[in-house]
């Protein structure tokens, strides 16, 4: 009877390991809503990955943090629960300490600036970096420059943001550029975040226009000042459970998928960047789009900054200044 019963469930696995090979199911993953710029790069990196592939790879989007925020899922990865997922660097300086550079407040001057280094030498070095983390980086993506929004008031200087309870990425050099600006920083993980926004359990966040839209943040948020105090970018990571798994051809295919899901979503930025604030506007929100930044960007950078340059030094930040 026992060996009839392994039998059974030997060619259950068996059959199961044919379809598999016949069609591997891979989930792409991300926290944003099905409409964002993120789900536009999701479905991008299906489409590529089934093109190359001829069908041998099936893609699923699991959007809107179906499988739990940003750091839970690339624990997922690390573990091989998970497939696929696109991030924003926010947690990763948990997992690869190097991604702490990115999120620097006042760092990158404009998309150009941002995307010329993700594109170049240093963005290559750290998909490198990850593997040394137990995680695969396939791609940077890009989730956009952040701004402030909030319930309160209209934020035009740093005194404004004076004991706001701020919802921020884990991210310790975010944490410290907001309690540097005088907020009241509260990390969180964004799949609560319009909850907490809504019950009151914080006042305000901070998101590119992007983000904002995709959450409808308008709903829960009446101000929004373009501060842009920090260009977020995003990641397209594979656990390394799949990735080891693949022929060199087929991790090609997952890389090159990755690269046009990073392009389809940096067009979706563009779109939403020139169009965003009308958007914002016409659903209500109070828009603040010129600010003097200097004394956010003096706070903020003396706070944020050495918690960086105390463990790696300046060297990087020197080189991604010196892009042109
Ligand atoms: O990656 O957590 C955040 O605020 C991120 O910007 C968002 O989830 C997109």
């Amino acid at each position: 009877m026992k060996h009839v019963l392994l039998s059974a469930v030997s060619a259950a696995a068996l059959l199961g390991a044919t379809a598999a090979s016949a069609q591997q199911r891979v989930v792409v993953g991300h926290t944003l809503s099905p409409t964002s710029h993120y789900a536009v790069g999701a479905q991008a990196f299906i489409a590529k990955l089934e093109e190359l592939s001829g069908g041998a790879f099936a893609g699923e989007e699991a959007p809107a943090g179906q499988l739990g925020g940003e750091r839970d899922m690339i624990e997922g990865l690390q573990i091989g629960s998970l497939d696929v997922v696109i991030t924003s660097t926010g947690p990763m300086g948990n997992f690869v300490p190097e991604f702490l550079a990115l999120d620097l407040p006042f760092l990158f001057r404009d998309y150009d600036h941002a995307r010329r280094v993700l594109d170049g030498e240093i963005g290559q070095e750290l998909l490198a970096a990850v593997s040394g983390s137990n995680l695969v980086g396939l791609a940077m993506s890009e989730n956009g420059f952040r701004h402030v929004t909030n319930s309160q008031r209209p934020i035009t200087s740093p005194a404004d943001l004076g004991g706001l309870k701020l919802r921020t990425m884990e991210n310790a050099v975010h944490m410290a550029a907001f309690e540097g600006m005088g907020a009241s920083p509260t990390p969180m993980a964004f799949p609560e975040v319009f909850g907490a926004l809504q019950q009151g359990v914080v006042d305000g966040q901070e998101n590119p226009i992007t983000v904002i839209t995709a959450s409808r943040f308008w709903e829960v948020q009446g101000h929004v000042t373009l501060t842009g105090h920090v260009y977020s970018p995003a990641v397209v990571l594979a656990s390394p459970v799949l990735f080891d798994s693949l022929t060199e051809e087929q991790q090609g295919w997952f890389i090159e998928a990755a690269q046009a899901s990073a392009a389809a979503t940096r067009a979706e930025v563009d779109r939403l960047e020139s169009e965003g604030v009308e958007l914002l506007r016409s659903n209500g929100m109070e828009v603040i789009t010129e600010i003097d930044r200097a004394p956010f960007q003096e706070l903020a950078a003396e706070a944020a900054w050495p918690v960086y340059t105390d463990r790696f030094g300046s060297e990087m930040i020197e080189r991604i200044l010196a892009v042109e």
